[in-house]
Parts: C-alpha cells; sequence; structure tokens
C-alpha cells in the first residue's frame, strides 16, 4: 500500500487555513492562535493513527508508537510547523504531514515496531517571533538553557513562557530529551529553491546542510525633528544603518563558493516620518557551505557595524544564532537512495542551503534528509506550492526506511 496522496492533499489544505494571514500566505507564529489550532489538529490526528501524544516544555509536539523493545530509542520523523511571516503552505508542514502519513502506513499495514516510531512537530525553527531559530530542536537536544528560553520575548516584550500559558501549554513540562532516546531522524522538506525542478527529478537526498549565523544589528543615534535640525547636526540612525546594508552584498562575494548575506528584518524607531530615526535594529543571515566563509563574514560584519561608532552613533552587534556546516548520516543517506531505487523514484544528491531541524539531531543521532521540489523554486512566500504526488513519493520512501530502522513486523 502506498501512501494516500488525498490524504496528505488535505492535511496540508486544513493545515494552511491555519493563519493570522489569510489570503496572504501561512503566518503562524510559535504559541499564537494559529499554532493552537494546528497543534489541536496535528494532536487530532496522531491519536487517530495510534499514537500517544505529548507535549513537551517548549510545546514540541510527539505522537509515539511504542516498540516490541521496552525503553529502546526512537526513530522519529517529522519537522517544523511555524512558518515565516506571509509564508507558504509547505515549509515545514509539508514534514509533519509526511510524518502523520508513515503513522498512518504503519497502521494501516498494522506494523508493530520493535523500535518506537515518533512523529513529531515541533515549535519556532524559523524564529519568526522570538529570533534565532530552531528553538524546539536546540531546546529539546539541550543547545537552549531553560534560563535563556526564560527570558525570550517577541517584540511585543510578551515572553515565550507566558505565550505558552497563553494556548494553555505548561513550560514547567520536561524539556530535554536524552539522545540516547533517539536512534535515528528523518525529515522530508521542500527544497525551497530551484534545483530539482530545473534537474525534472521528484526527489533530492540531502548529503549536508550550510553552516548559517543570524546576527542583529543595533545602531543608536539621536533622535530629532526632521525640520529644524541642520544636516550636519544629525546622527541618523537609519542612515548609517543603510550604510552598513549596503556594503553587505560584497562581503559574501568576497567570500564566494555560494556565500549568501541577508538583511530580512529591520525595525526603526520611533518610526515617524517627520523624525529623525533615534533607534534601528536589523538581522544579518549568513550563510556558507564553508564554515570559514561564515566565520571570516561575521569577522566582516562585525568589524564594518563598529566602523559606524562616531558622530554620536554608537551600535552592537549580538549574535542570535550559530551553527556549523553539516554532513548528514552516511548510512541513513544510502537507505534513503535504496528505497528510492526500490520504488523506482528517481533522486540525486542536492545539499541545503537552508537550516533545518536535522542540522541540530545530527549532533546527537543519525540523521537523514530529503527534499522535494518547489514550484518556479519560490519559498517563504504564498506563492509556495509542491505536488501532493511528489510529497506521496516522498512518504513512500521515508516509510520504506522508517520500516527498516524501527525493524518493524506486521502484526
Ligand atoms: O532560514 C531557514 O533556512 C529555514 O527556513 N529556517
Ligand atoms: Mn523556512
Ligand atoms: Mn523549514
Amino acid at each position: 500500500m502506498k501512501a494516500n496522496q488525498q490524504r496528505i492533499e488535505e492535511h496540508i489544505e486544513l493545515l494552511s487555513r491555519f493563519t493570522a494571514t489569510p489570503g496572504e500566505g501561512v503566518t503562524r507564529l510559535t504559541y499564537s492562535p494559529e499554532d493552537l489550532q494546528a497543534r489541536n489538529y496535528i494532536k487530532e490526528k496522531m491519536a487517530s493513527y495510534g499514537l500517544n501524544v505529548s507535549e513537551d516544555g517548549f510545546g514540541n509536539i510527539f505522537g509515539k508508537l511504542d516498540g516490541a523493545l521496552a525503553n529502546a530509542p526512537s526513530v522519529i520523523v517529522g519537522s517544523h510547523f511555524d512558518s515565516v511571516p506571509n509564508g507558504g503552505a509547505y515549509d515545514g508542514t509539508a514534514g509533519v504531514v509526511v510524518g502523520l502519513e508513515v503513522a498512518a502506513l504503519f497502521q494501516e499495514h498494522k506494523l508493530k515496531p520493535t523500535y518506537p516510531l515518533e512523529i513529531i512537530a515541533m515549535v519556532e525553527e524559523e524564529g519568526s517571533r522570538f529570533g534565532g531559530g530552531l528553538m524546539g530542536s536546540r531546546g529539546m537536544m539541550g543547545l537552549l538553557t531553560e534560563e535563556d528560553f526564560n527570558k525570550l520575548a517577541d517584540k511585543d516584550g510578551i515572553l515565550a513562557t507566558d505565550a505558552m500559558t497563553d494556548i494553555q501549554l505548561d513550560p514547567s513540562k520536561d524539556k530535554l530529551r536524552h539522545p540516547v532516546t533517539i536512534k535515528a531522524f528523518l525529515e522530508l522538506h521542500i527544497e525551497q529553491g530551484p534545483i530539482l525542478e530545473e534537474k525534472g527529478i521528484q526527489v533530492g537526498v540531502v548529503e549536508a546542510i550550510v553552516g548559517l549565523s543570524q546576527l542583529e544589528v543595533t545602531v543608536q543615534g539621536q533622535a530629532g525633528h526632521a525640520g529644524t535640525t541642520p544636516m550636519d547636526r544629525r546622527a541618523d540612525a537609519l542612515v548609517s544603518a543603510a550604510q552598513i546594508i549596503a556594503d553587505l552584498p560584497l562581503i559574501a562575494l568576497n567570500e564566494g563558493d555560494g556565500t549568501v548575506i541577508t538583511t530580512g528584518r529591520l525595525h526603526v524607531f520611533p518610526n515617524g516620518a517627520n523624525v529623525i530615526p533615534d533607534k534601528v535594529v536589523f538581522t544579518v543571515d549568513i550563510r556558507s557551505g564553508k564554515e570559514a566563509h561564515v566565520q571570516n563574514a561575521i569577522r566582516q560584519v562585525e568589524a564594518l557595524v563598529r566602523a559606524r561608532d562616531s558622530g554620536g552613533i554608537s551600535t552592537s552587534t549580538e549574535q542570535l544564532l550559530y551553527i556549523a556546516p553539516k554532513a548528514l548520516d552516511e548510512k541513513v543517506r544510502s537507505s534513503l537512495k535504496q528505497a528510492s531505487d526500490a520504488l523506482t523514484i528517481p533522486y540525486c544528491s542536492i545539499n541545503s542551503g537552508a537550516g533545518h531541524d536535522a542540522m541540530v539531531f545530527s549532533d546527537f543521532t543519525a540523521c537523514g534528509m530529503i527534499f522535494i521540489p518547489s514550484k518556479n523554486g519560490l519559498s517563504h512566500c504564498p506563492e509556495e506550492w509542491s505536488d501532493a504526488g511528489h510529497l506521496a513519493n516522498g512518504t513512500d520512501i521515508l516509510f520504506e526506511v522508517a520500516k527498516q530502522l524501527t525493524e518493524a513486523q506486521s502484526l
């Protein structure tokens, strides 16, 4: 029995409705009312597929199918279910839906795993609400301390812990997941780029994931009247920020090897049309397949920012996230390739320019990822779209490998 394409399409469609920006893409921020709607949907489906459902102290959702072996490590399949602002219906969600479908196939095939199967839906991979990113996976693997988590707040100053309790989550629940409880982690994700579509290949087996850093730069100037303040007596935070940002692309080009740098978020204070900006806070997202380029770029950005410290302008740079490039597990990669061959589904090897929860888990357990094509290579936008047929094929591949890794038996 193969994956049920119609059921997959239905999950994607229904989950896409849980958005704060209907008609303008999916905006599902962590611990928002939309998170709660999607959470309830995912938990209800997990239960209907015979899984024991739980949530940890970050609000990560787990659906567990116990194995024949007591206290054995789990094979985890899943992804994240938060989004970027005005994002698409597939980023993260596709991997959660495929996890649900794998669980449904275990149920329909009456399979009993030897090692438990766990389906996971993680929070705050994008960092859209609390900054940084990969929060759910970093948190459960102990890379985000309870103390640091309790300090996290969104742009309105709402603490993550308060936002959790607002949707009836309990931040005092266990947060840590010991690595010995995980046998492997599998994730399907949309490619979010043009390669698979241009090659006409349905599946990419991910070899490695880029290293990335996210910096937050603060430029402090002096507010003033736009009309009465002479040009030679200003400390305009936005002009200085703009000069820094304009120089960033050159750093990426000089590093080469596909290094990329992006400023995606910028806040101006007090943001009045007739007020000289007092303060600007913006992000700098740096990525490269080679760690040395990421580190060089960080140093150059910090130097560029410091160079603006004059004439009433002061600056600071904070690193919200740093993660080195990660090669995924050799054995799991070959299992994914063999399963694709056995199912006569064409595949190629591919590297990921996007960050993923799999890069967090890869320091603790055997990880594998497969990509499916993104239409026109678009993602992080309402136009994001992938073919449910490709999702079904990807599910069949993950189902095969999950059966092998859990050593599942027919009841
Ligand atoms: O930014 C990324 O690469 C991912 O979408 N969080
Ligand atoms: Mn994303
Ligand atoms: Mn994603």
